[in-house]
Order: structure tokens, then C-alpha cells, then sequence
């Protein structure tokens, strides 16, 4: 089956300038030959060629075809690009065409597959491009993009290479029973090098994935404060239901919006009130503490024309362990005493007094959000790894350690330290996809899209 010539759809279908199939395989040539008409008998491989195809001497579309010669190659096999012009009849018939002159169609992600098993790329590399093709935010794309030109690659190939020197000169110690010690203290320092990079690595990985996924932001406070006002400003659309009504919002409405080139999830939620008057509001609230409790950072809304209450300090109480923006809204009406009083119940907080109906000081918001994604940016990343990669470079990090510290002591055991030191070879292997059983293998490939 992987010898089988494949062929699909490499962009999406629709009305466009531009549609580029891809085959790979032996038979690529073959087909090319075959439906491509007006390209030379002998094509030079990287050059674009001007054609036609041509279905039963009719021609069905023009044409510019690449092609690449194995090895040179995405997947390392013989592979041509198709351009036609985008439309999903023409699309449809070219490619029917290429299925009938020996060729299958592509299972998702099976050219990445290709690249991976004819040793193009390793497998955090193959999975970096689906991961970099499906990002939510440009920091991620670019740090995905630093994976797949071979950044964590490259380290954890350079961490192997010193395993492997250190390992040898272990097994000699053992072979001669030699009594000096290692001292071979550059390929150690180097290892220990990896391993703290690795540590860091690990350390921020909680950061990174809010990258991907956006911080979440909930906004918070008891009814009618004006929280789907705010959303509704920070969505710049009216996507939440404001009323004069206390109780507008039943349940909670999540959005995506990007600030700074990240991606927020911001929910809006039921107000919280005093007297809950039935169990639609009952479940209302309880999913507003569960919004609040899993939410990264809350906008604590408090209202400068209602006298403070138990409700504001009930809801305070929640957030208290919580990166927050505390604002009194209303400012527009509010009243002088109120002020007063929310202010000395707050003493320790920093409070912003804004309008949101009169755009008072909404940069306050804007400005604790910016801060929220400054704080990631700033964190010196410099690898980010999936779920996969994190929990091998956890047991990777696990062998490395006690290995750095074992091979700077002069009594230790130098059985112990080989061992470690397979242990840890072994995990690289599965992590650059040396050795993956299929159902790992079938379970990253199968993410993918077709024609990648
Ligand atoms: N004067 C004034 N009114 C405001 C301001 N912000 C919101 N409002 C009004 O306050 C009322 C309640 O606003 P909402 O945004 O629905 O408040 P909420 O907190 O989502 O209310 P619930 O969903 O019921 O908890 C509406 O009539 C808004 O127009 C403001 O800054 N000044
Ligand atoms: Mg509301």
C-alpha cells in the first residue's frame, strides 16, 4: 500500500484562482505522460512547465506542472504539482483523470506520512505541520514553523549524539573495569545543557498552549452591572442581549477574539443576584462560578449607581486567587457616597472607574488584557511541544537528571549510569518516531487533512 502511487487536492475546494493537486509515487511520471499535453518527453525536475490536460484528446483546462525527482521531494518519492484553476468541476474531472492512470487516492496526512517514513522529516517535525497548518494565533504558527524547520529536532539529535558518546565511553569503563572515573566532563556539560533546556521546556509548556488555545476571560459581577455591555464592546458586535432587566443573561455566551495577535475566549455570564428566583437561574449561576474558577483572568465588574452589596463581596470572594481587573461601571451616574464605599471595601485593589455605555476609560480593559498577553510573550519561549512530546520529554528530563548528577560523582555505579542512559536513547527514538508502534503513528497521521 505504500507503494501505491497517490494523488489529492492539496487546497481546499472551491472558487478560486488556483487549485494544486499533488501525486507521489512511481507512477507520477507515468501520469504526467499521460494526461499533460504540450510538456517535453524529458521534464527537468523544480521547473515550472506551461500545459494542458488532456482528457480523451479534449483539453479540460490548463495547466503548470512541477515536478520532483526522488529524493528531492516533499515525501521523498517522485512528485508532481498540478496548478489548475480552481473550480470544484474541473477540479473533480482532473483528478478522476489522474485516479484512472494508476493512481489512489490519499489517506489524510499520508504525503506528511511519506516524508516521515522515507526519512524527510522526523516525527515532531511531521507533526508540526499539521499543528502549524491548524494554528489559532500567529506566535503559535511561527514557534510551530521553529518545529518544523528542525529547532527541537536538531537539540534533541544533539542530546542523542552525546548519549551516545558518553555511553561508549561508559561501556569501556565497564569492559576494562577501569577505576578513573569519567573525564569526559565537556559531553556531560553538554548533556546537562539539554537537560535544562528540556526543564524549560516543560516548564512552559502550560504557557504555550494558552497560545493555541486563547486565554480565557470571564466577566464577572452580580446583575445588571453592565458585563454584556462590556462583552458586547470587546466583541465589538452585539452578540450578548442587554436590558435594563436584572437577570438578562441566563447562560454563558463564549467568544473568540484576538487582542495582540493572541486569541481570548471571552465569556460572558449570568449576573449574579441576591434572591435567585427559579432553577433556570439556579443552573445559570452555578455555571457562572464554574466559568469563573476555570477561567485564566476575570474583569471584576462592581456598579458605581448601586449601593455595594453582599453579592459583589460573595462574587469578590472567588476571584480573590485570580489575575483580575476590578472596574466600577456606571460611572456616568454614579453616586458620590457609593464611590466612597466600594472604594474603602477595596482598599488593597486597584479599582478603575469606567463607563461603558458612555466609553469612559474602556482602555483599562484593553490595556489588562494587552498586559495578560504581554506577560506570555515575554516568557523567553523558545520551543513549543504537544501533549505527545511533553510527556516523552518528562521521562526523558526523568533519565537525564540523575544521569548528570551520577556522572559528576566519582563513586557511582557505572552499570547504573549505562542504563540510564538507554533508558534515555530509547525515549528519543520514540520521539523523533525511531520507533512508534502504528497505532500512534495511524492516531497523528489521521489529524491530518487530506493533501498534506
Ligand atoms: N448609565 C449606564 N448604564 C449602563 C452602563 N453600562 C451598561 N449600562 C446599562 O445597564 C443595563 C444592564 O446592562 P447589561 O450589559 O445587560 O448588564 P449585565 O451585567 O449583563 O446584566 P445581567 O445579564 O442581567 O446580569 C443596560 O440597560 C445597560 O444599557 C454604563 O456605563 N452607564
Ligand atoms: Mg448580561
Amino acid at each position: 500500500m505504500d507503494d501505491d502511487t497517490i494523488a489529492a487536492l492539496s487546497t481546499p475546494v472551491g472558487i478560486a484562482g488556483i487549485a494544486l493537486i499533488r501525486v507521489s509515487g512511481k507512477n507520477t511520471l507515468g501520469i504526467i505522460n499521460n494526461i499533460v499535453e504540450r510538456i517535453p518527453k524529458k521534464i527537468i525536475p523544480k521547473r515550472a512547465y506551461h500545459a494542458f490536460i488532456v482528457n480523451e484528446s479534449k483539453r479540460v483546462d490548463e495547466c503548470v506542472v512541477t515536478l520532483y525527482k526522488k529524493p528531492n521531494s516533499y515525501t521523498g518519492e517522485d512528485v508532481a504539482e498540478i496548478s489548475i484553476h480552481s473550480n470544484p468541476f474541473i477540479i473533480e474531472e482532473v483528478l478522476d483523470l489522474i485516479l484512472r492512470n494508476n493512481a489512489r487516492g490519499a489517506l489524510p496526512g499520508e504525503f506528511t506520512y511519506r516524508a516521515f517514513k522515507n526519512r524527510k522529516i522526523d516525527l515532531i517535525q511531521a507533526e508540526s505541520v499539521n499543528e502549524l497548518i491548524n494554528a489559532n494565533s500567529k506566535y503559535y504558527a511561527s514557534m510551530k514553523f521553529d518545529n518544523l524547520e528542525g529547532k527541537l529536532s536538531e537539540l534533541i539529535k544533539k542530546l542523542r549524539a552525546n548519549l551516545i558518546k558518553l555511553g561508549i565511553k561508559i561501556e569501556t569503563i565497564i569492559e576494562f573495569e577501569e577505576d578513573q572515573f569519567l573525564e569526559e566532563i565537556d559531553i556531560i556539560d553538554e548533556i546537562q545543557k539539554s537537560s535544562k533546556i528540556i526543564e524549560k521546556i516543560l516548564l512552559n509548556s502550560r504557557f504555550t498552549e494558552v497560545l493555541n488555545k486563547g486565554l480565557s476571560i470571564v466577566v464577572a459581577g452580580k446583575v445588571n452591572v453592565g458585563k454584556s455591555s462590556l462583552f458586547n464592546l470587546l466583541l465589538m458586535e452585539d452578540r450578548s442581549i442587554t436590558s435594563h432587566t436584572p437577570g438578562t443573561t441566563r447562560d454563558f455566551i463564549r467568544e473568540r477574539v484576538y487582542i495582540n495577535g493572541l486569541p481570548f475566549e471571552i465569556t460572558d455570564v449570568a449576573g449574579i443576584d441576591k434572591v435567585i428566583k427559579d432553577s433556570v437561574e439556579q443552573e445559570g449561576i452555578k455555571r457562572t462560578y464554574e466559568k469563573i474558577k476555570k477561567s485564566d483572568a476575570v474583569v471584576f465588574m462592581l456598579d458605581a449607581s448601586r449601593e455595594l452589596d453582599e453579592t459583589d463581596l460573595k462574587i469578590f470572594k472567588t476571584i480573590k486567587d485570580k489575575q483580575r481587573l476590578i472596574v466600577i461601571n456606571k460611572i456616568d451616574i454614579a453616586n458620590r457616597n457609593i464611590l466612597k464605599k466600594i472604594r474603602s471595601n477595596f482598599e488593597k485593589e486597584k479599582i478603575y472607574e469606567i463607563s461603558v455605555k458612555e466609553n469612559i476609560n474602556i482602555d483599562v480593559v484593553f490595556s489588562f488584557l494587552n498586559g495578560l498577553v504581554n506577560n506570555i510573550k515575554n516568557r523567553d519561549i523558545n520551543f513549543i511541544v504537544n501533549q505527545r512530546q511533553k510527556e516523552l520529554l518528562k521521562r526523558l528530563e526523568g533519565f537525564l537528571r540523575p544521569l548528570v548528577k551520577m556522572s559528576k560523582t566519582k563513586e557511582s555505579n557505572a552499570e547504573i549510569i549505562a542504563e540510564e542512559i538507554r533508558s534515555a536513547i530509547k525515549v528519543i527514538a520514540e520521539l523523533t518516531g525511531n520507533i512508534s508502534s502504528d497505532e500512534i503513528l495511524n492516531g497523528i497521521f489521521s489529524e491530518f487533512c487530506v493533501g498534506k
